[in-house]
């Protein structure tokens, strides 16, 4: 197989509500690789309006996003920040991609079946085809590495066996063309840390996410002290005390959760906290957490308050980092163009 450069691709939606699970499970990763790799992270507005936004509100959430990746420490000159429609390629790619994918494949996807709930007839197409333009997304780069949350595992995976199945159709045109013998790399999913999957806080066994309509379900991106005490205060927990054992979480999805909040939060474990708060009552675990947060996070919230105060700094970022991303992405669908057999000038 081929060698690839090693690129970190990811993206996330603006669609309101940045919360802690959008956090933990992907941006802090997104700010680490920027130590050992060229980064490229993008606002995938064009997955967004897989379902209704209102065009006002979605343009304040693409600002907001931006803002949390550069509050968070994304360093948008280093590497890549931009917003995907400003890159009309992510697009053009993926409709090759609908021609490579199954339908059967897409057929498996649970966040499909999720979404669109039972009113299935009524979705958007582009909801159902919404993992092929994930997976041109990052292909377009040809990146090789993707840190996302658990919950786009099955996503990544379609990403591959899309990035194999357009290798071995073209394989000829591929060598014809000068590259070998594999033209996309077949990405891998970084899924790591005991915050790959952060819960509600109202539900331990529901997935923390933006469209919950209860607002004490997440710690939001921007929200202040006051409301992240509150929340963690009021988040549901049981009765017993806190087990000294991570075995002893099993049975316990919303111990689990806040303890897995704590350690990602901290960089450590959740052997570690439980080495710490193991027989603890949750009223003083929650205080500790309480204190954990608001450090951490009150400081990114402050930062996207004046970021998105300048809405001409971040529309500047974005213009550039589109520019820097459209290069790229350029150099592929013009190969991809050649590797298919288009006639281009
Ligand atoms: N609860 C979570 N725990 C860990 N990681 C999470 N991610 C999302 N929720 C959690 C990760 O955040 C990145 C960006 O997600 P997204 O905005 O592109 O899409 P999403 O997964 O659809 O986010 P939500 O909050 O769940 O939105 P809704 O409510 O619309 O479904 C991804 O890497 C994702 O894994």
């Amino acid at each position: 197989m081929a060698q690839f450069k090693e690129l970190v691709f990811s993206g996330v939606q603006p669609t309101g509500n940045l919360h802690l699970g959008n956090y933990l499970g992907a941006i802090v990763k997104f700010v680490e690789l920027q130590k050992s790799h060229d980064c490229i992270y993008c606002v995938v507005d064009l997955h967004a309006i897989t379902v209704p936004q209102d065009p006002v509100q979605l343009t304040s959430s693409i600002r907001e996003v931006t803002a949390a990746f550069i509050a968070c420490g994304i360093d948008p000159k280093a590497h890549i920040i931009f917003n995907q429609s400003q890159v009309p390629e992510h697009a053009e790619l993926a409709w090759v991609f609908n021609c490579v994918a199954r339908l059967g494949w897409l057929n498996r996807m649970t966040q499909f079946k999720e979404k669109a709930g039972k009113d299935r007839e009524n979705a958007s197409v582009g909801l159902y085809a919404y993992p092929a333009l994930m997976a041109a997304d990052i292909l377009v780069y040809r990146a090789t590495h993707v840190p996302v949350g658990e919950d786009q595992k099955q996503h990544l995976e379609l990403s591959r066996d899309i990035a194999q199945k357009f290798n071995n159709d073209f394989s000829e045109s591929i060598t014809r063309t000068g590259f070998g013998d594999a033209f996309f790399p077949l990405p891998e999913p970084l899924i790591q840390g005991p915050a790959t999957r952060v819960m509600s806080l109202r539900d331990g066994t529901k997935k923390m996410s933006k469209s919950d309509p209860s607002d004490y379900s997440r710690i939001n991106l921007t929200d202040d002290a006051d409301a992240i005490a509150q929340k963690v205060r009021k988040a549901k927990t049981d009765p017993e005390p806190l087990p000294s054992e991570e075995e002893g979480l099993k049975p316990r999805p919303e111990a689990d959760n806040l303890v897995g909040i704590y350690a990602a939060l901290s960089g450590t474990t959740k052997a570690a906290v439980l080495q710490e708060f193991g027989g603890a009552q949750f009223s003083t675990f929650k205080s500790a957490l309480v204190d954990l947060s608001v450090a951490r996070l009150g400081p990114i919230g402050a930062e996207m308050k004046k970021l998105t105060g300048d809405p001409a700094y971040i529309d500047s970022v974005l213009a550039d980092g589109s520019e820097r991303a459209g290069a790229i992405a350029r150099k592929t669908m013009d190969a991809v163009k050649d590797i298919l057999g288009f006639i281009r000038h």
